[in-house]
């Protein structure tokens, strides 16, 4: 973990300055009604603009944090946002809000979530001054949302930022399995190695996919014998172009339930 958060400082310091993650990102998991994504506030000295926050948070594989549901929001205000004690006096940290490039008013989250939910601070959204797009948490009004401009007027110096990315489709966000060292992340940028390679993750010789090396998968290897089949899992297990004894050997070295 402490390892993990020094590459991310590195990152974000290559990225926007002065910052860093405030704090270990927390996970909303399933077994307590959670969806499973992880979250964490990004705080920085400067001001720190909506498009500058959800560069950041590209960069470190997530995206600005859309609070997509009384549920979700209450729980980001209370195990994400209000133990950073961020000073009442600012405003921030932004979430995946926008009506940019649209009319004023046509909120949309970042991810194309369903804009079903909302929780206005009072008197917000008033567009003061005409070109408040962006939306944010007020910390003066309870963490409740205001619209701001792009440049968040000076004022704004934190993000919430969230990873729901499921890159290997095993339904486990990746970023958790990058924490505990179950999928490599050689170059930090919370992207899984394997995805990035577009090589398959984890159990390699379950070219089949149903979580057990089996009679299926040496099938596979039997039956493509030779070729070099192309895409992300195929019967070329480790990946060196043709489908022979190495992989025949990997098949029956990895026989059973995938760890
Ligand atoms: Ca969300
Ligand atoms: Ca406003
Ligand atoms: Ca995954
Ligand atoms: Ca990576």
């Amino acid at each position: 973990m402490k390892q993990l958060l020094s590459r991310l400082s590195v990152a974000s310091a290559v990225a926007v300055g002065s910052s860093a993650l405030a704090q270990d990102a927390v996970q909303w998991r399933v077994e307590d009604g959670g969806n499973g994504h992880w979250y964490a506030v990004h705080q920085q000295t400067s001001p720190l603009g909506w498009d500058a926050a959800m560069q950041f948070a590209q960069s470190i594989g997530g995206y600005l944090s859309t609070l997509a549901s009384a549920t979700e929001d209450s729980w980001v205000r209370t195990r994400v946002v209000t133990p950073m004690g961020i000073p009442p006096i600012t405003s921030g940290p932004w979430l995946g809000a926008t009506c940019e490039g649209t009319t004023w008013g046509n909120w949309r989250w970042v991810t194309g979530e369903p804009w079903v939910y909302s929780a206005w601070a009072g008197g917000e959204p008033n567009n003061g001054g005409g070109q408040e797009h962006y939306v944010q948490m007020y910390q003066g009004q309870n963490l409740s949302w205001n619209d701001n401009q792009l440049d968040g007027r000076g004022t704004t110096f934190s993000a919430i930022i969230e990873w729901s990315a499921d890159c290997n489709a095993d339904g486990i966000v990746d970023y958790g399995q990058i924490l505990t060292g179950e999928l490599e992340d050689t170059n930090a940028n919370n992207i899984p190695d394997c995805c990035e390679a577009g090589t398959a993750c984890g159990c390699s010789a379950d070219i089949s996919g149903n979580g057990t090396v089996d009679a299926v998968d040496l099938a596979a290897v039997l039956s493509s014998w030779g070729n070099a089949p192309t895409g992300k899992v195929n019967a070329d297990v480790n990946r060196d172009g043709i489908v022979d004894a190495i992989d025949l050997a990997e098949v029956l070295g990895a026989w059973g339930a995938c760890p």
